[in-house]
């Protein structure tokens, strides 16, 4: 088979892309190692910045995402037994984040491909990138038994943290910097009435709490748990009892809870590649970079990956202008640094970390305590939270 770009993975990312390409007669092939049903079954991100919106419509997938979406304005930051509210809209210059869940925009991107007859190839194993360095890259996998070849002019690694596509990347070329937090998030969906309806993001002294949301019927709470606590130690009724524990009394009491309906432990992890480009291979999405889910950066991050690699593709097949493929990588890190920044610094503000000394806990209230009473801080966490410009 022949096709101008070939997308390895059928994540937000390779999606987006595939559709956005196809929009302007580039030919795409995309390559999925797992069921469309399989991808869909990931409870993941729920918070999309302003900038990801507008690339789902120029993707014609934004209908639904804007009857269903909910417009959020602000945050809640629970300590103390008390509520503060950031105000969002007032301090990013009257922005606001989308709350629509991954799960859908996915469903919606898998739609439009199905609808346009994009070529989507799923349950693909053994996916080898060749010769990336030469003006005629090709990809070979196996589906049912049988090896087949793709030729292209590009690849787009759009694989995910544990895809093959960054690993094609020589080792002497590939710069990876990385940081573990001592802990990981143990994620529940239920369908319940949120208990809030914005989000509250918790910080107490037994551990970091998230009450989020997918729509007015359907709840998505987060706590913190060690690294050596797995799905099966917490019963959902441990799970609501430690929640509620995090959270202020007035919250608290007002908590509606039921069974869960997904119940996922993710370690939370900062992690960097560099560079994004190698000979004809772009890296986007998370096989490029991951952030802890603190500061809701993951996919927003995958969205100007995407934003960027589109234009430089359109540069080049409708200009012959490869400026843009050429400078990728330096433009794509400045902006994903700048995420992993907050997402750190959030991260750091408001978890319980394990071995902090007397002084790092005091830094961290100071820290909280600077944020609450000036405007200037609460300005600097709206710029970031609604998605710096792509
Ligand atoms: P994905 O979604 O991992 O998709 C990659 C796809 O590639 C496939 N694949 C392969 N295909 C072919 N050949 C191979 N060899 C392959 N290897 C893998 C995989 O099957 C998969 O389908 O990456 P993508 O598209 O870059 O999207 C990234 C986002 O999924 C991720 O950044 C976000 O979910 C992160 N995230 C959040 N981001 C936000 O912006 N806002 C949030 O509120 C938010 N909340 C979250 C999150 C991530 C979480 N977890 C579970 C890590 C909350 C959580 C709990
Ligand atoms: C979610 O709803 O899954 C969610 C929201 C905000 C975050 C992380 C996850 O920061």
């Amino acid at each position: 088979m022949k096709t101008q770009v070939c997308i390895i993975g059928g994540g937000p990312s390779g999606l987006l892309i595939a559709q956005l390409l196809h929009l302007k007669g580039i030919e795409t092939i995309l390559l999925e190692k797992h069921t469309r049903e399989y991808v869909l079954s990931r409870i993941r991100a729920g918070v999309l910045e302003h900038g990801f919106a507008a690339l789902m419509r120029e993707a014609q997938c934004g209908e639904r995402m804007d009857r269903e979406g909910e417009i959020h304005e602000g945050f809640f930051i629970a300590h103390d037994d008390r509520l503060d509210r950031m105000d969002l809209h007032k301090h990013s210059g009257g922005n606001s984040v989308l709350v629509y869940g991954q799960t859908e925009l996915t469903r919606d991107l898998y739609e439009a491909r199905e609808r346009l007859h994009g070529a989507v190839i799923h349950n693909v194993e053994d996916v080898r990138l060749h010769d990336l360095e030469s003006a005629s890259p090709h990809v070979t996998y196996s589906v049912g038994g049988a090896t087949e070849r793709i030729d292209c002019d590009y690849v787009v690694g759009a694989d995910g943290f544990h895809g093959v596509s960054r690993k094609s990347i020589p080792a002497d070329v590939l710069k990876e910097h990385e940081k573990i937090y001592p802990f990981g998030w143990l994620g529940i969906l239920s369908r319940t009435k949120p208990v809030s309806p914005e989000l509250i993001y918790a910080k107490h002294e037994r551990g970091f709490a998230l009450c989020s949301l997918r729509s007015q019927v359907l709840s998505r709470y987060y706590i913190q748990v060690p690294l050596s606590d797995a799905v099966e130690d917490w019963s959902d009724e441990a799970f609501w009892a430690e929640l509620k524990r995090r959270l202020p009394s007035q919250v608290a009491q007002q908590m509606i809870t039921g069974p869960s309906i997904e119940k996922s432990i993710a370690p939370l992890r900062s992690f960097v590649a560099e560079p994004m480009r190698y000979g004809n291979l772009f890296l986007a999405g998370d096989a490029a970079h991951i952030v802890p889910p603190t500061g809701a950066r993951g996919l927003n991050s995958a969205a100007s990956d995407i934003y960027y690699l589109y234009h430089a593709m359109l540069a080049h097949y409708q200009r012959g202008d490869d400026s843009g493929l050429n400078g990728y990588s330096a433009k794509a890190l400045k902006r994903i640094w700048k995420a992993q920044r907050f997402s750190w610094w959030m991260t750091t503000l408001l978890h319980t970390f394990p071995d902090n000394s007397s002084y790092d806990k005091r830094l961290q209230q100071t820290e909280l305590d600077y944020l609450l009473s000036s405007e200037a801080a609460q300005r600097s966490l709206a710029e970031n939270y609604v998605g710096l410009p792509f």
